[in-house]
Parts: structure tokens; C-alpha cells; sequence
């Protein structure tokens, strides 16, 4: 999964992305697209791994980007060049700046910050959605088509994102290769001061969230990029004194997993344990899929077993015995923590 961080010139991106990466990047105005890949951590990788003792153990992966701020500062919208990068993640993520920064001039106002670029994104849809409705004009789309770019307008005219229609409203088929921003999953961080680091999002924010269709996570980047260069023992005793239960980078990814909508299966064997990262909804062939194109097309049938069974006969033979193996078809929906083996034939 690809999230790219984005938001005003020193909003905190940079020391977000330490925080989440564990990296060090020097903080700064400007400077150039970092990349960090993050493993996410997932407890029942672990145990499966004591179990079956693989050469190797893949848990799911998180690629940040942090994209430079460039267009904050002047509030010149966003660059060809940065609007190229953003709409080349899964999941954009907006840093406002809600702590005095004594490098800028301008009080923190992370409201009107995530207005302006909620704007912004609209804006740039609007525009390639009324070219394609211009060029509608002669080249006479397919009515279905013509429909969709209608119906994006009025969403968009209406203040709202594209990702407010829902699947059965508005057919993504055919759109995939526009890349429209207010199409992509939103996940906002309010970065605070130290002192309020654990203070929930205020009212307004939430509602105004929910409004737009995007999750919040509040944080304070600079403590907890401080936390993250820690050794782990240490990591728990300094989240507690700041009133938190967990490390910005368990809650960010509760949060991106949530907004995506993403379950968990697993294989499992003597050579690797790992974890796959699908949607919520998808099928065993789907699944398959992910593994390689060979088991989707050749699949069978898939053995499954849920996680908590496994655990709870210990061992795959003991589970067998018991006849809890469970034979499902191509159209089985893929429940969390399943363990497939996928029967194929190609
Ligand atoms: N007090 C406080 N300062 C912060 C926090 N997060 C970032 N800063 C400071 O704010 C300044 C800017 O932070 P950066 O992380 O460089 O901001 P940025 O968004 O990457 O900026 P650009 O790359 O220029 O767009 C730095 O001096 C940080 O140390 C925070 O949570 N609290
Ligand atoms: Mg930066």
C-alpha cells in the first residue's frame, strides 16, 4: 500500500514521516520526495511464525512518500509535479499544521488549511471533468459514460469528493486511468503541540471530516518521532506519559486499514509465513489472485482456516483430524485472519 504524505509547507510532513518510517530525514522547508517502507506489524504473523518456523516471514508493507510542500507557502496550488506524485498513492494523507511553527508567520489555522486543499482537489477534478463533457460534445461517448462525468459534476459542484459516491453509484470500470484526486482515500493528521498530543479531534474537525469523507488521526510529530528512534523497551513507558496507548504508527495504520477497508489473510508453510492485504469483500479467487495470476486462473477450491480455529487445534494436522479444514469455492468471501492454501491447476 502506497500513502502519500501531503499538506502546506511546514505542517510537519517531513517529521510525520520520521515518526511513521522511523527514519531520519533532516526537517526543513522544501527538499525532495523521501520514500520509507514500513513493515506492519500484525501479532498473529508473529505467532504463525513461532509455530511453523519459515525461512522466511513477509508481514503486509506500507511504502511512504513524503512529498514536498511546494505549494503551501504561496498557496499557488498544487504543482504538475507534486499533483504527478500524489496521484500515484492508494491513500493520501494530509498534514495540517496545528502547532505554533516560529519559522512562518501565520497562526496555525488547520481548518482553513484542510479546506483549502479539499478545494483544490475538487477543483483539478472539476476541471478534467468538464473537458471530458466539452469533448462529449462531438466525439459521443457512450451514454453510461456520459452519465458517470454528469453525475461527478453535480457531485463535484455540490462541494463533494468523488469517494462520497459509493461503488453501486458511480462505476469506476472505465475511470481508473483519470487518477482523480478527491477520489482517493483522505486521511487527515492534526499535528499538535506536545502538551495536547492526546486531546481528541475537536468537533468541528470531525464533523467537518465526516462531511468530506475522511478519517482523522490526531498526533505530535516531533514527540513522537523522538519516540520511534527509541529502543522499543522504552518506546511504551514515554507513550504513556504523553496519555497514549499506542505509537502514532499502530494508530495511523488501524486508521488507513479502516478507511481502505482492508482484511488480512495469510499462507503459511515451511518456506514463509505472510500476510496479504485485500479489501474487504473479496473472493477466494480474488485472494488467489494476489498471490499469483496462476492460482486465480487454474484455482479450485481453497482450504481455509480462520485463524482463531487454528489456534485453537494448534496444529494444521490436529485441525484436519478434527474435520475443521474448511473446502471453499472461487466465490468464498475471504473473512480476516484466514489461512489459505489455494488448490490449483494450470
Ligand atoms: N512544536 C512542534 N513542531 C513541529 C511538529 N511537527 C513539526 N514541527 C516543526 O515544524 C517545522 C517544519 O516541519 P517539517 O516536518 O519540516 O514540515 P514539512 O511539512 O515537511 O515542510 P516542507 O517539507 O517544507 O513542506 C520543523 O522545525 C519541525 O521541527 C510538532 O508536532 N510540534
Ligand atoms: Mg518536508
Amino acid at each position: 500500500m502506497k500513502i502519500g504524505l501531503v499538506g502546506f509547507a511546514g505542517s510537519g510532513k517531513t517529521t510525520v514521516f520520521n515518526t511513521l518510517t522511523g527514519l531520519d530525514v533532516p526537517v526543513g522547508f522544501g527538499g525532495e520526495l523521501h520514500l520509507g517502507t514500513v513493515k506492519v506489524p500484525d501479532k498473529r504473523i508473529d505467532l504463525l511464525t513461532g509455530i511453523f518456523k519459515p525461512r522466511k516471514t513477509i508481514y503486509a508493507e506500507i511504502v511512504f512518500s513524503d512529498i514536498p510542500g511546494e505549494h503551501g507557502a504561496e498557496k499557488k496550488g498544487l504543482s504538475q509535479k507534486s499533483l504527478q506524485q500524489i496521484r500515484d498513492q492508494d491513500v493520501l494523507c494530509l498534514v495540517l499544521r496545528a502547532f505554533p511553527n516560529p519559522a512562518l508567520d501565520a497562526p496555525a489555522d488547520p481548518a482553513a488549511e484542510l479546506d483549502a486543499f479539499h478545494t483544490e482537489c475538487l477543483l483539478a477534478d472539476l476541471a478534467m471533468v468538464e473537458r471530458r463533457l466539452e469533448r462529449a460534445k462531438k466525439d459521443k461517448p457512450d451514454p453510461h459514460e456520459l452519465a458517470a462525468f454528469q453525475l461527478m459534476q453535480q457531485t463535484l459542484e455540490q462541494d463533494l469528493p468523488l469517494r462520497s459516491l459509493a461503488a453501486q453509484v458511480l462505476d469506476r470500470g472505465k475511470l481508473t486511468g483519470y487518477g482523480f484526486l478527491s477520489d482517493r482515500p483522505l486521511l487527515v493528521v492534526l499535528n499538535r503541540s506536545e502538551g495536547e498530543a492526546a486531546q481528541p479531534l475537536p468537533e468541528a474537525m470531525a464533523a467537518r471530516l465526516k462531511a468530506i469523507h475522511a478519517a482523522g488521526v490526531v498526533l505530535s510529530a516531533s514527540v513522537e518521532a523522538e519516540i520511534a528512534r527509541m529502543e522499543p523497551a522504552d518506546q511504551a513507558a514515554f507513550l504513556e506519559d504523553l496519555g497514549l496507548k499506542e505509537s502514532a504508527l499502530a494508530r495511523f495504520i488501524h486508521t488507513a486499514y479502516g478507511l481502505l477497508d482492508l482484511v488480512s489473510f495469510f499462507t503459511v508453510g515451511p518456506d514463509e509465513v505472510r500476510a496479504w492485504p485485500v479489501p474487504r469483500g473479496s473472493t477466494a479467487k480474488q485472494a488467489a489472485g494476489k498471490i499469483h495470476t496462476d492460482l486465480e486462473r487454474g484455482f479450485i477450491r481453497a482450504e481455509v482456516m480462520p485463524y482463531e480455529v487454528f489456534l485453537a487445534y494448534g496444529s494444521e494436522h490436529a485441525l484436519k483430524e478434527a474435520g475443521k479444514l474448511q473446502l471453499e469455492g472461487k466465490d468464498y468471501v475471504v473473512a480476516d485472519g484466514d489461512i489459505l492454501n489455494i488448490r490449483f491447476n494450470v
